[in-house]
C-alpha cells in the first residue's frame, strides 16, 4: 500500500518536471533534423582567440575560456605557444610599420601565449563583442578587456576581426591536425 502511494507521488512529481510538447519538439532529435548545410551556416564559423603573456601570466585563462564555453561556443583546439619574431611578422602584418609594433612584438615575446579556435553561430563578430574595445579605458565593464585592463600594451587578449582574417590566423597558429573536429552533446540545448 505504501509502495503502491509512493510510486504514485514519484509519478505526479516526475511528470511535473517533463518537458511541454512544443519545448519537447524543438529539441527532439528525431524532429525535423536539420540538414548539415543549415547547420554548417549556423554553427561552423570559427575564431581565433589568443591569451597574451599578461593574460596567462595573471591567470586570467581560466576565466576567458570559461566565459567562451559557457556563452555556448565550441572549444575546436587549444594549446600554449612561446611565440617567435617570424610568427608575430605575419600575425600583426598590417601593424609591423606602427611605432609601438617594435613593443607590441616585445610584449607578445615576453612569455607564453594561449591560443585557441572556438566555433559556433557568428563566432567572430561575438567573440569581439566578448574582447571589448582594443583600448581597454574604452571596454565596456563586462567585457574580457573591460574587466581585467586598463593599457593597450597591456591588453590580455587577441580576436580575429572577420571571418577571412579568423581562417587565416587559425592556420598560422595550428597545424590542421590540431583542430578537433566534434559534436558538442549541447548543440540542441544552444540552437534550435
Ligand atoms: P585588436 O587587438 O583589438 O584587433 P589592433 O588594432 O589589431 O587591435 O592592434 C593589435 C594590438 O596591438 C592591440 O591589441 C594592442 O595590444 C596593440 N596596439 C594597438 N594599438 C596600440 C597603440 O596605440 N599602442 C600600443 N599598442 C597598441
Ligand atoms: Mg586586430
Amino acid at each position: 500500500m505504501k509502495v503502491a502511494a509512493l510510486f504514485a507521488a514519484f509519478a505526479v512529481s516526475a511528470n511535473a518536471f517533463a518537458p511541454t510538447s512544443s519545448f519537447t519538439n524543438s529539441v527532439s532529435l528525431s524532429a525535423a533534423p536539420r540538414s548539415a548545410s543549415a547547420l554548417q551556416m549556423n554553427a561552423a564559423e570559427r575564431t581565433y582567440i589568443m591569451i597574451k603573456p599578461d593574460g596567462v601570466q595573471r591567470g586570467i585563462v581560466g576565466n576567458i575560456i570559461s566565459r567562451f564555453e559557457t556563452k555556448g561556443y565550441k572549444l575546436v583546439a587549444m594549446k600554449t605557444k612561446q611565440a617567435s619574431q617570424e610568427l608575430l611578422d605575419t600575425h600583426y602584418c598590417d601593424l609591423v610599420e606602427k611605432p609601438f609594433f617594435p613593443k607590441l612584438r616585445d610584449y607578445m615575446m615576453s612569455g607564453p601565449v594561449c591560443c585557441m579556435v572556438w566555433e559556433g553561430k557568428e563566432a567572430v563578430v561575438t567573440g569581439r563583442k566578448m574582447l571589448g574595445a582594443t583600448n581597454p579605458l574604452a571596454s565596456e565593464p563586462g567585457t574580457i578587456r573591460g574587466d581585467f585592463c586598463i593599457e593597450v600594451g597591456r591588453n590580455i587578449c587577441h580576436g580575429s576581426d572577420s571571418v577571412e582574417n579568423a581562417n587565416k590566423e587559425i592556420a598560422l597558429w595550428f597545424e590542421e591536425s590540431e583542430l578537433v573536429d566534434w559534436e558538442s552533446h549541447s548543440k540542441d540545448w544552444i540552437y534550435e
